[in-house]
């Protein structure tokens, strides 16, 4: 029985120390290391009074469970896949234990109920891992031509045969933003436009309502200032939906980013016609957060093919429209002509 649970115990605090690596070097996330520190403590304080018979007892190359049997259920392709092999890892043991635990034999340091909560603990964990890894590679997709559609913007056409066209000239992401219509009307324009993003490969983002992003299942939302605060915001996704916060100075950004935003619009960086409300940020503004803040950053307000290389010189990793794109006569030719910009502005293709 020694054998076993050292061989259990070792198991699951590797396994653990990957996750946790994971958390502290590729995600940069301090809760999540440290509840994960947590529990491999835990699990190394409660059978520290069995360290000597359990090394005296180990034989390291006949141990139960090596990693490979895992490698067979959970093929390694990413990130994603080596947190569910290391969790599965550390759940598998911890269950073993458990069950050791409840042997009439037992070592007495050996509690059944920690080893429980910390099984527990760890597929939360995953959980939190797993939606951290994906809007991190989700983030690195907001980048080039993001297209805003705004029904009442799109003089008079079919909102998605917009999105559609936009698409097909070089839109990387796609906003849907109605101000006007409920929720229940915006439903199956919006769920619409997110089943073409899905197959094209664009993000898909809804403005304003966390409650509409969860049904229709877009990949995150966008809320301004004085929209619903990003923690709330946060609280009401799934753990993989980003959230997107509109900023028009650095002290904005700043608190946006200390919150977690997973990616920042920095604008009005010039006059729009499209919003009545805006504060003008500028291009000094964007060169200013450019400067400090290292989350994708995406300019907005009043930016035309004219104008574009100047966004991007000063920083901006995607640019947002409304006007430009939505209310061209060719859609299509407007979305491609800003990407082509952008990407001379980049200096490639
Ligand atoms: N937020 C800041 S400016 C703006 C929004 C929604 C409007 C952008 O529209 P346009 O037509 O590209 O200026
Ligand atoms: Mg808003």
């Amino acid at each position: 029985m020694l054998r076993l649970i050292d061989a259990n115990l070792n198991r699951a605090r590797e396994g653990t120390r990957v996750l946790e690596d994971v958390a502290r070097f590729l995600l940069n996330d301090r809760t999540l290391t440290e509840r994960l520190r947590v529990l491999r403590h835990a699990l190394g304080d409660m059978v520290r009074p069995l360290t000597l018979p359990l090394v005296a007892a180990r034989r390291a190359a006949e141990d139960v469970g090596g990693p490979s049997a895992i490698r067979a259920v959970i093929p390694r392709t990413g990130l994603d896949s080596l947190v569910a092999a290391n969790a599965r890892r550390v759940a598998e043991s911890l269950r073993v234990l458990e069950e050791c635990a409840k042997l009439p034999d037992a070592p007495a340091a050996l509690a059944a109920a920690t080893l429980e909560r910390a099984r527990f603990e760890i597929y939360e964990l995953e959980r939190l891992l797993l939606g951290g890894i994906t809007r991190r590679t989700k983030r690195e997709m907001v980048r080039g031509l993001y297209v805003i559609i705004d029904p009442a913007m799109t003089a008079g056409r079919d909102p998605v045969a917009i999105a559609q066209d936009a698409i097909a000239g070089g839109a990387r992401v796609i906003q849907w933003r109605d101000k006007e219509r409920p929720k229940g009307v915006q439903l199956t324009p919006a769920r619409r436009i997110r089943e073409l993003c899905q197959r094209e490969g664009a993000l898909f983002f809804i403005n304003d309502h966390p409650d509409l992003a969860v049904a229709v299942d877009a990949d995150g939302v966008h809320v301004g200032q004085k929209d619903l605060p990003l923690p709330v915001v946060r609280r009401m996704l799934r753990l993989d939906q980003l959230v997107g916060v509109s900023t028009a100075t650095g002290e904005e950004a700043r608190l946006a980013v200390a919150e977690d935003a997973d990616y920042l619009a920095v604008g009005a960086i010039f006059p729009t016609q499209s919003k009545s409300d805006t504060r003008p940020a500028g291009l000094e503004t964007l060169r200013a957060v450019r400067a400090e803040i290292d989350r994708p950053l995406v300019a907005i307000g009043g930016i035309t093919p004219e104008n574009v290389g100047h966004v991007v010189a000063a920083g901006a990793d995607a640019v947002a429209v409304i006007s430009a794109v939505t209310l061209a006569p060719d859609v299509r030719a407007a979305a491609r002509k800003l990407v082509e910009e952008i990407a001379g502005a980049r200096g490639h293709d």
